[in-house]
């Protein structure tokens, strides 16, 4: 069955003009406001994992994919937006967006909504309220979608309405000829092959990520579970960002091939070590996967994501990574509950001391693996698809991504190159 992918959208109220149609050059200021969730359920103190609202997930990624559409649109950051408000629904008179957009937050557009998730779909009801039109200040759309990419789809189909144009997809296998070995060189990334172990890697988790002997003439090989029970596998994997749990001795977590599956949810990232990136340099991402699922066809990727440091976003930053507030022997409670001198002190300091806890992502790109299951295929495409890597990243992270079907994913020889041709 082919899950997945949208299937709906309804146009609900007038829509015209959109951002790009804009003649005039200067940039547009754009705040995405948290949406609003209602459905949420109820946190169940029992667990120690708190789930983030799906609305406030998606706006995020609505915030992320206009931040990519290039310099002419500057997206409000998630903390300066959440202090002016709370999450803002669907039924939110546009007065009161046009009024925290000119009086407290200097905005253009401002976008909000409220979303609706079941177990199978969500429905994203998005308005959208525009100070420059005159015309056309408002609108509102119904946004419709499911499977497990869900938040990309809904994201993009939001993104490309109020922007009034068709985003470019990122290019898949076969689009461009690979380079022969030589003329590729060495990887950029260590250890590729994972024949040195996790060395360049994540330590793997032993649930979900398994280093392990593979076929002959593979050497050691990435084994990637899906098939399991989210909850505990989320706290299990909490715990070892804390530091309470040790891949040594791992829980026994029982298999899950529903939609409530860590394969129908989160999926599983597993991730390189930070690659200096090269401003303006093009490159090449080489990847060997095999899936053993039941489901036929499955499409993991390979995410290669770019960073920069924080420090040149100043005040980006409000709070403390659950890393380090376990190294305090912090709850999040008991920092909130802090002087704000203390806070920022403690922020400031950490910083310094964990720099790259503080990173922020500001570009993204993945090489998309399709494939049937039982045997291994290579891939390879180059990114940027256009032009070079964006100047403000610093650092890129490979993030290798298994999850639809629930199952096994083998992976070997993740390589970056640069690539090959004009210096
Ligand atoms: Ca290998």
């Amino acid at each position: 069955m082919t899950r997945g992918l949208a299937f709906c959208c309804i146009f609900l109220v007038f829509y015209t003009g959109g951002l790009s149609e804009e003649p005039s050059a200067e940039k547009v200021y754009v705040v995405v406001f948290d949406f609003a969730t209602p459905d949420v359920k109820k946190f169940d103190p029992a667990q120690t994992f708190k789930p983030m609202p799906f609305g406030r997930r998606l706006a995020g990624d609505v915030r992320l994919k206009l931040r990519r559409e290039g310099k002419k649109i500057v997206v409000l950051d998630w903390h300066t937006t959440a202090e002016a408000s709370g999450p803002l629904p669907a039924d939110t008179p546009p007065e009161t967006v046009k009024k925290l957009l000119a009086e407290k937050l200097g905005g253009h557009v401002g976008i909000f909504g409220t979303v609706h998730k079941t177990d199978q779909t969500v429905r994203a009801e998005i308005g959208c309220v525009d100070l420059r039109s005159k015309d056309n200040p408002a609108w509102s759309k119904v946004f419709q979608s499911r499977g497990e990419r869900v938040r990309a789809i809904l994201a993009k189909q939001i993104v490309e309405t109020v922007l009034g144009k068709t985003l470019q997809q990122p290019v898949e296998y076969g689009h461009e000829p690979e380079p022969p070995r030589e003329a590729l060189g060495k990887p950029l990334n260590v250890n590729g092959s994972f024949d040195e172990g996790a060395k360049g890697w994540d330590a793997p988790d032993n649930v979900s990520t398994f280093l392990l002997p593979g076929p002959a003439g593979r050497g050691t090989i990435l084994r990637v579970r899906t098939d399991l029970q989210r909850d505990p596998w989320l706290a299990y994997r909490k715990a070892l960002r804390t530091g309470k749990a040790n891949p040594a001795n791992p829980p026994a977590i029982a298999k899950d091939t529903t939609y409530g599956s860590v394969a129908g949810l989160e999926g599983v990232h597993y991730r390189s070590r930070w690659i200096k990136a090269t401003p303006k340099k093009r490159y090449w991402l080489l990847a060997d996967c095999k899936h053993t699922t039941t489901g036929k066809r499955a499409t993991p990727k390979v995410f290669v994501k770019g960073f920069l440091k924080i420090q040149k976003t100043p005040h980006a930053y409000d709070g403390l990574p659950e890393s380090s507030l376990a190294e305090m022997n912090l709850t999040p409670e008991q920092f909130a509950a802090l002087p704000e001198a203390k806070r920022r002190f403690l922020i400031e300091a950490d910083v310094k001391k964990h720099p790259m806890r503080y990173v922020r992502e500001c570009y993204r790109w993945y090489l998309s693996c399709p494939s049937e299951s039982g045997k291994w295929n290579h891939f390879a495409a180059p990114f940027p698809p256009r032009g070079g890597l964006p100047e403000d990243v610093e650092y890129l992270q490979i993030q290798i991504y298994s999850y639809w079907p629930p199952g096994e994913y083998l992976w070997d020889n993740v390589q970056l190159h640069e690539a090959p041709g004009k210096k």
